[in-house]
């Protein structure tokens, strides 16, 4: 299947840098085998849809989309505002917002679910804690934030793109190796067809400190389809290097 690279730019931008950073992937991407896209925060929609105008190999997401559809709701962006952007993806679930915002799995299906009623395909994060890993809990943890989504979303699952993020490889610089993280997206692929007949469709990225270094190796594991880039989204050249390499 195509894979897909996707870029999650998390809080790091500016309205200048953005033009340096999206001129420069516009001027290096050529024609890539994988599909693009730069997940970018929102007061910037605007801008980068500017610049991503006149192509369609770069396509723009979004970090977070709230689980409500409009209303009394400070602070939050509806999956029908970001549709309004052009935005093609939304992650839902990164470990940054599990941690620091408290969202629950069902928080988190809810979220791909709005996105999906509007046309926006759900990035939906999984991974486990170091702890949970030492204590032999990963296949657990990530078979039940996954479980609540399938049970959600119902047949929609087919729609989705699943992101396998351990947490202890997110901004720490340490990575699965390929073995470690094809074993989970083992693990996530055989769930995912226990749900749906188009399970082996269902494209499973790596994510966690995925770089121009390590990318060949990770996207070679027959279940792994594609990443979500964090630091190295940030620099042109090491972002089309991992395109190059998908
Ligand atoms: C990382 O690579 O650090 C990420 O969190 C990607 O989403």
């Amino acid at each position: 299947m195509k894979k897909l690279i996707a870029g999650n730019w998390k809080m790091n931008a500016s309205l200048a840098g953005n033009e340096t950073l999206v001129n420069e992937l516009r001027a290096g991407i050529g024609a890539p085998a994988c599909d693009v896209a730069i997940c970018v925060p929102s007061p910037y929609f605007q801008q980068v849809q500017g610049l991503l105008a006149g192509q369609d190999t770069i396509v723009m997401g979004s970090q977070n989309v709230s689980s409500h559809e409009s209303g009394a709701y400070t602070g939050d962006v509806s999956a029908t505002m970001l549709k309004e952007f052009g935005i093609r993806y939304a992650i839902v679930g990164h470990s940054e917002r599990r941690l620091h915002q408290a969202e629950s799995d069902t928080h988190v299906a809810i979220k791909a679910e709005r996105a999906l009623e509007a046309g926006i395909t759900p990035i939906v994060c999984v991974g486990e804690t170091l702890r949970e890993r030492e204590e032999g809990m990963t296949e657990f943890i990530v078979k039940r934030q996954l479980a609540a989504v399938i049970h959600l979303v119902g047949h929609c699952i087919s729609e989705i793109v699943v992101a396998y993020e351990p947490v202890w490889a997110i901004g720490t610089g340490k990575t699965a190796t390929p073995e470690q993280a094809q074993e989970v997206h083992g693990v996530l692929r055989t769930q995912l067809r226990a749900a749906t007949e188009h399970a082996d469709k269902i494209r499973l990225l790596y994510g966690g400190s995925m770089n121009a270094g390590n990318a060949a190796a990770l996207l070679a594991q027959p279940d792994i389809d594609g990443g979500l880039i964090g630091g190295a989204s940030l620099k042109a050249a090491d972002f089309l290097a991992i395109i190059a390499a998908a």
